[in-house]
């Protein structure tokens, strides 16, 4: 079954008792069962509820792999994730990540034992340096939040089985519409599904896609015992938002291209970060890897952090806001906001500095974005 067809059939047959022809939302916290150990394979909604598996299905249809598991947010799913290690295991980790993944892991898993070591894995003699005898997890983003390097998968998959790490990928910016992991050895593809996938911006929510038998028990094991499950209603608004997936991920490439062009030839900006943009360092590799580039643009302003300031409060289509994927366009200032919990100094020295400026690109008209964009950098 083809990704569009997978998208708005898969984990949803039209309901038994009725023929809803729309998954339900099964808001009920428990399952009546007729005698001790005899249910209809629902027991308790923590542990299992049929919109979330409508939902999980799906999930895994569309990212090529045998099991999905849903979470109450990107982070949730990372969470999870990452109680695969014990105390004392070591984690290489993408340095360019979004800032509460970096949170959580320097902030949080630090003091449960874990150690991290952050390198630009889009090099990955990089993380070949940093592999010690106890290194068990080797940590993707791809493309980064928010420079948007692109990291060689097949290369990764490789190194990793040869250091015996496993290996998880962030896959929230390219959606599986664009890129998927797993068909390049991945064993783990998260998501904060509260991006591309749902696509509205009006839900929170996180998966985790993966195929291997062994690690689906345990993490599935863990989405039960830790918790951080997503409610019915958050499961069916990512289900709706799958349906349209395709068709929207076409339209915000569309409309990425074409802003990325412009903000390339504009005299107020001095470079832009696009793996779509023929000229970007990650471009060539990008195009290897993923069937399209996604709509997430990072540009540096020719000017100052209060010039980007102004650029950012600026735009009037362009929402000045957290967050990425949903249909209308963000604009937001990553060192200020997505990417604070980042020491000043690391952050800089990776490149999100004061005149950087990240941008999700909606589907609204072309004209409209360009105008806006123009208009802002114009002012500041
Ligand atoms: O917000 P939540 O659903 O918990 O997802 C966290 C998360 C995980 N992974 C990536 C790549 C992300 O970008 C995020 C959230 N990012 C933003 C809110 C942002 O504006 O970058």
């Amino acid at each position: 079954m083809r990704f569009e067809t997978a998208a708005i059939h898969v984990g949803q047959e039209p309901e038994e008792k009725t023929g809803a022809i729309v998954v339900p939302i099964f808001q009920t916290a428990t399952y009546a069962q007729p005698a001790i150990g005899q249910h209809k394979g629902y027991e308790y909604s923590r542990t299992h509820n049929p919109t979330r598996k409508a939902l999980e299905q799906c999930l895994a249809a569309l990212e090529g792999g045998k099991y999905g598991l849903g979470f109450a947010s990107g982070m949730a799913a990372i969470t999870t994730s990452m109680s695969l290690l014990k105390k004392g295991d070591h984690v290489i980790s993408s340095d360019d990540v979004y800032g509460g993944t970096y949170r959580v892991f320097e902030r949080i898993f630090r003091d449960f034992g874990l150690d991290f070591t952050f390198v630009d894995t889009s090099d990955l003699a990089n993380v070949v340096a940093a592999v010690k005898p106890n290194t068990r997890m080797l940590w993707l983003e791809t493309p980064t939040n928010p420079l948007l390097k692109v990291v060689d998968l097949r290369g990764a998959v490789e190194l990793a089985r040869k250091h015996n790490m496993m290996t998880v990928v962030d896959n929230t910016f390219a959606s599986p519409y664009f890129q998927r992991p797993l068909e390049f050895g991945i064993d783990i593809v998260v998501h904060s599904t509260t991006k591309f996938l749902g696509g509205h911006s009006d839900v929170v929510g996180g998966a985790a896609v993966l195929s291997d038998d062994k690690i689906f028990e345990r993490l599935s094991f863990a989405q039960n015992a830790m918790g951080a499950i997503p409610g019915p209603f958050d499961c069916w608004l990512v289900l709706r938002g799958l349906k349209t997936l395709a068709v929207r991920m076409r339209q915000h490439e569309a409309n990425a291209r074409a802003i990325a062009e412009f903000l390339h030839q504009h005299k107020r900006v001095q470079s832009v970060l696009y793996p779509g943009l023929p000229s970007f360092k990650y471009h060539e590799r990008a195009k290897k890897q993923m069937s399209g580039f996604g709509s997430l643009i990072s540009f540096y302003l020719d000017g100052s952090e209060s010039q980007a300031r102004k650029v950012c409060a600026a735009t009037k289509v362009f929402s000045l806001a957290e967050s990425l994927g949903g249909v209308e366009s963000l604009i937001e200032h990553p060192g200020l906001m997505t990417h604070a919990s980042i020491p000043t100094e690391l952050r800089e020295s990776r490149g999100i500095t004061g005149n950087f400026i990240r941008l999700s690109v909606g589907i609204e008209h072309i004209d409209d974005l360009i105008a806006d964009l123009d208009m802002a950098l114009k002012s500041a």
